[in-house]
């Protein structure tokens, strides 16, 4: 059977095909192979439609890209693809890209205002940024440059975690906290695991999803589309969101959670299992008489009569925040029913190892939503379903290349000037951003502020690539006036979007999946995997490959200019791996960077530890290197926290606190907690805990709850001028095509006097947006619930209804508060921060 794979499966089916109308699409004969050979070809690539980051192909013919579909090299994705990448065709052969580089006229800079933008040579923008950056280093002020990272492949290396070093600038500032920081918080503090985690879907026994909703959203999405018939016949699915989303459509219960409820959620649950003696014995331990003294409202004098094993703290955990967690208590805060929240806990834990508790940012990505975080993942340690076979996973290393080291070529002068702070004030006591150590991590919204306030500094030269800062940030009325007054903006893009608008240098980017060089590293199905980009059509215009050809023109201009550091360390650092032979140009470079780092993969070094590829040819035709299956059960006491056990009462935290409130000359970790936002003091603090649900407005004045989700068509921001994204938009369950509506449960409608197609403003603290009313039973009253992704007043002439004048929909941004979950510096898109008022308009 194995060899039986699709082109195969359609040759041999070759004599039915033509009953099924295969024969009517031009490209896809019944014999594709021979077609391919004929008239065009399959090219690897990847799809970053989302941060599944799956290995796909697209069909070529006469340099046109016709088709995608996934790669059956890839055991991640093996050989599916979502909705979504059949957008990306659109998306590079947008007729709205920008083709050449572009000089802003109007030094006047806000919303609505026409940059006036006119067409230059590269040769003109690149000497003009050198410039800019030239006069920063001769005024010693080069840690004023910063680098806005949004999107981006693993040939980052070279403008995000190289350059700003080489020219003296602490600068490099990522998406992440607007992405999904708070979520891997919650895996770090417990079992000291920073990242996505991989899930064994074939084994397992129950799915507790908290705002996970990957048939549509989330990552692994071919995977688990796939796999979902297997997992509902053989598991128990529960998903826990405020909105009926697409797999909680299909799951075996759904639990419509009030918004921010989570962390009260999760501590009930664990509460139920322990006063039920249901966890996981082998995993965290028992009692040494064997008895069950986890009773209600009642804590344990003597720690020392639990014999814990793999796990660290459950009694401590037990008596500073379980013992009164009721379920009764619960179902008050959460609006799910006390008997709804005892039948998921006894279920869940009867799974046992076998049990995943799957935190999305949906449950994360909240005020104090670290804590909800770490409280729906510690289920997971109390199921001992951590590193288990049916449970969660840390995944394999993928043996990829590091950019060589940079400080050989830092001089005393850059040196010094790295040592200033970075512009975004992560590691002060309002942004502890507590990635592995205070200040670990990044604050990507507050640099809007510090901007602002010039605190720490004024920043003076800023380049933004692949990011739309100004729209997907909570509060964007903040980022406008930022961005408004940063004095040399350059954004690189393929698409004039909102950023773009503040921009006085805008350079075009090629798309990033069919146009360049570049690579990504994930996980699927429990194998990790390095994908490829490679140029599958010629590039539009002029556009160059952001993170490499741009930086390589911009560090020749400058050693021209007499600053020569970040080119010869890329000339020297990047030759190409197989000749030994130095860059001369910027496509040689392109070339040689991403051979560079993706050697250990290609040059058979790595063979051992997954798929067989020898040669550079390789990779680019097989397109995916696999690592072998992972095994679970490796981590286990040997978890990188600071007892090696899966942590209930984190230690590694406590660590990191203590130091974050010595560096700040707090008084303590109270004091600490204080500016963080956060109301537990003392012990409790270092256990998963309830945090109380904070909202912004008077809940008279503004008495509905706003919240929101992704859309399974949206490639995060970047699908917003794709025709097809309109048409089809109601695949989303509740939406409408060619609207963008806010689902509304009748009930809550019928008391505001709101009825199906009604336009509608809605306002919060924060600004206001306009949408129109859907009458949608899928959201619980007193919630409304409306999509990202519309609202654009740029990106070209689909996004937005007037470019540059009027959106077109509605941005959720404009109403979210601009809110932070301060622990891991995160923004809270989710946890209903914003309270708002309807009007009809
Ligand atoms: N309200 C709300 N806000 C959100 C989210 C949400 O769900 N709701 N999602 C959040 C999440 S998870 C994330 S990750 C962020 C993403 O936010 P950002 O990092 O800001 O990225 P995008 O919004 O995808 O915008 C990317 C921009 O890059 C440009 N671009 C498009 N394609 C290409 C390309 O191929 N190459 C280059 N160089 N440029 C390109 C376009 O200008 C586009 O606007 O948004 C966050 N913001
Ligand atoms: N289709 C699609 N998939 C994507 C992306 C995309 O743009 N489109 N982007 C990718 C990226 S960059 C990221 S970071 C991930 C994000 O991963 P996702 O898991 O997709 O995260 P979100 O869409 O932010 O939120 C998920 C869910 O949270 C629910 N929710 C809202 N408020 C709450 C709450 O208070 N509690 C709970 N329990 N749920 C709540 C929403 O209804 C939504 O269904 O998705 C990736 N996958
Ligand atoms: S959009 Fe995401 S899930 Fe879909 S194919 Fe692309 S990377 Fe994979
Ligand atoms: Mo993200």
């Amino acid at each position: 059977m194995e060899n039986i794979n699709r082109r195969n499966f359609i040759k041999l089916s070759a004599a039915t095909a033509g009953s099924f109308g295969i024969a009517q699409v031009p490209f896809v004969n019944a014999d594709e192979t021979k077609v391919a050979g004929e008239l065009g070809k399959w090219i690897a690539t990847t799809c970053q439609g989302c941060t599944s980051w799956c290995s796909v192909e697209g069909y070529v013919l006469d340099n046109k890209l016709i088709k995608v579909r996934g790669n059956e090299n890839a055991k991640g994705n093996h050989g599916n693809i979502c909705p979504r990448p059949h957008l990306a065709i659109q998306q590079v052969y947008d007729k709205d890209r920008v083709k050449t580089p572009l000089k802003r006229t109007n030094p006047k800079k806000g919303r609505y205002e026409d940059p006036q933008f006119v067409p230059i040579s590269w040769e003109e923008a690149i000497d003009t940024i050198s410039n800019k950056i030239m006069e920063l280093i001769n005024n010693d002020e080069s840690h004023k440059f910063c680098l806005m990272r949004g999107r981006y492949t693993g040939m980052n290396a070279i403008p995000y975690e190289t350059f700003p070093k080489l020219i003296g600038s602490p600068n490099n500032i990522s998406h992440s906290a607007i992405c999904a920081e708070a979520e891997k918080f919650g895996r770090y503090y417990t079992e000291g695991f920073w990242d996505y985690a991989d899930f064994d879907l074939e084994n397992t026994k129950y799915v507790l999803g908290w705002g996970a909703d990957p048939l549509a959203s989330n990552r692994q999405v071919p995977h688990f589309i796939n796999i979902w018939g297997h997992v509902l016949d053989n598991a128990t699915v529960t998903i826990i969101d405020p909105r009926l989303s697409a797999t909680a459509a299909k799951a075996n219960k759904w639990l419509p959670i009030i918004p921010g409820a989570d962390s009260a959620l999760a501590v009930a649950i664990a509460h139920v299992i322990l006063v039920n003696g249901v966890w996981n014995k082998e995993f965290v331990g028992n009692f040494a008489d064997k008895q069950n003294h986890f009773i209600v409202n009642t804590q344990i004098k003597d720690e020392t009569i639990f014999n814990e094993i793999h796990t660290n703290g459950v009694v401590k955990w037990w008596n500073l925040e379980l013992f009164d967690k009721t379920p009764q208590w619960a179902s008050e805060i959460t609006g799910i029913s006390a008997e709804d929240i005892i039948k998921t806990a006894l279920d869940f834990a009867n799974a046992g190892s076998r049990a995943i508790s799957w935190t999305s940012p949906g449950a994360a990505m909240q005020v104090r939503g670290s804590y909800s975080s770490m409280a729906a993942h510690a289920l997971n340690g109390l199921v001992g379903s951590v590193d288990a076979v049916g449970g969660i996973l840390q995944g394999s290393k993928v043996p990829s290349a590091k950019a060589p080291d940079v400080k050989p070529y830092l001089t005393e002068k850059i040196e010094k000037a790295l040592k200033n702070k970075k512009i975004d004030q992560r590691g002060t006591p309002a942004f502890p951003a507590l990635n592995k150590k205070s200040g670990g991590g990044v604050v990507t919204a507050n640099i809007a502020n510090a901007i602002l306030n010039e605190d720490p500094y004024d920043l003076k030269v800023v380049i933004g690539y692949w990011n739309n800062f100004v729209f997907s940030i909570n509060g964007s009325d903040i980022w406008e006036k930022a961005m408004a007054k940063v004095p040399f903006f350059t954004h690189i893009t393929t698409n004039l979007a909102e950023t773009s608008m503040f921009a006085d240098i805008v350079l075009p980017a090629k798309m990033h999946m069919f146009e360049r060089f570049g690579f990504v590293q994930n996980k699927q199905n429990l194998h990790s995997y390095l994908s490829i980009q490679q140029p599958l059509v010629k590039p539009l215009g002029e556009a160059k490959t952001d993170e490499t050809e741009i930086f390589w023109l911009l560090s020749e201009s400058l050693a021209k200019k007499g600053y020569d550091t970040p080119f010869k360390y890329y000339k020297e650092n990047f030759k190409d791996p197989e000749t030994g032979k130095e860059a001369t140009t910027a496509e040689e470079f392109d070339l040689y960077a991403v051979k560079t780092l993706t050697k250990p993969i290609w040059d058979g070094s790595s063979n051992d530890k997954g798929d067989t590829i020898n040669s550079w040819k390789e990779l680019l035709e097989k397109g995916v290197w696999n690592t072998k299956k992972y095994t679970p059960g490796k981590k286990i006491d040997n978890f990188a926290t600071e007892t090696k056990k899966f942590e209930f009462y984190s230690e590694t935290l406590k660590k990191v606190l203590i130091e974050h409130a010595e560096k700040n000359k707090l008084s303590g970790v109270d004091e600490a907690m204080q500016f963080a936002n956060i109301t537990a003091r003392g012990d409790k603090v270092f256990v998963p805990h309830y945090e109380p649900i904070v909202r912004h407005g008077d809940e008279k004045e503004y008495p509905l709850v706003f919240a929101e989700h992704r859309s399974r068509l949206n490639r995060e921001g970047r699908s917003q001028n794709v025709p097809w994204y309109y048409e089809i938009k109601d695949v989303d369950p509740g939406d409408v095509s060619n609207e963008d509506v806010t689902k509304i449960n009748p009930i809550t409608a019928k008391e505001y006097g709101l009825k199906d197609g009604d336009k509608i403003k809605i306002t919060s603290l924060q600004g206001s947006l306009e949408s129109v009313v859907k009458l949608w039973e899928g959201t619980r009253p007193g919630i409304v619930i409306k999509c990202y992704g519309q609202g654009h007043w740029a990106y070209g002439s689909v996004a937005s209804e007037v470019f540059g004048q009027k959106p077109r929909g509605g941005n959720n941004n404009a109403i979210h508060i601009h809110e932070y979950d301060r622990l891991s510096g995160s923004t809270a898109r989710h946890g209903g921060t914003a309270r708002v008022k309807i009007n009809k308009i």
